[in-house]
């Protein structure tokens, strides 16, 4: 697991050189960035259930053969499953932010998800789906721009947008 820094440095040491201006430069964007990446990721903490929850709702009311008998998420075990799995990406999701790298995303939660889902019969690109729900609406929350002051968040907005994409792409 690895942040936007060790990154960097792990690049660099790789290499036996210095830290690059360039890399110098990117990384002073994620320092002058930091008080809004803290706020993204509180943001979407602090809306977790509510972003798990209307996701898993609007999935199941575009796909309704998911909670039909027979259907993946048919049955409260299963319907557990589900939300559980959600979840869990939305939190790995969050450390990506905070961390501004995606490794922990993709060593300890999509590493290997995609092959878990097929063995089990669950279909990813209806969890593709879910996950695509989860980015609007924690986007919607994180550019929510009633009563704060007033900056630019596209890039970081951006950000939050891949680490979404990353984990649909991972399963669907
Ligand atoms: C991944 N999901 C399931 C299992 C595992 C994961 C390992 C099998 C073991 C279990 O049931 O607990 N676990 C999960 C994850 C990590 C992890 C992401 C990362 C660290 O450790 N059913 C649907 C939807 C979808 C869904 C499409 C969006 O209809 C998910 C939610 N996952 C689902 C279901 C099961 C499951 C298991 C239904 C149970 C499958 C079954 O037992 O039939």
């Amino acid at each position: 697991m690895l942040d936007a820094y060790t990154r960097v440095v792990s690049q660099a040491d790789a290499r036996g050189e210095f830290v690059s201006n360039s890399q110098i430069d990117a990384l002073s964007a994620v320092v002058k960035d930091g008080m809004k990446r803290t706020d993204v990721v509180n943001r979407i903490t602090s809306s977790s259930s509510a972003i798990v929850a209307n996701a898993a709702r609007e999935l199941f009311a575009e796909q309704p053969q998911l909670i039909a008998p027979g259907g993946n998420a048919y049955t409260n075990r299963r319907m557990a499953a589900c939300l559980r799995d959600m979840e869990i990406v939305l939190r790995y999701v969050t450390y990506a932010i905070f961390t501004g790298d995606a490794s922990v995303l993709d060593d300890r939660c999509l590493n290997g998800l995609r092959e878990t889902y097929l063995a089990l019969g669950v279909p990813g690109g209806s969890v593709a789906a879910g996950v695509a729900k989860m980015k609007d609406a924690a986007i919607a929350i994180a550019n929510d721009r009633a009563g704060i002051t007033q900056g630019d968040c596209s890039a970081l907005i951006a950000e939050v947008a891949s680490y979404f994409d990353r984990a649909a792409s991972a399963v669907g």
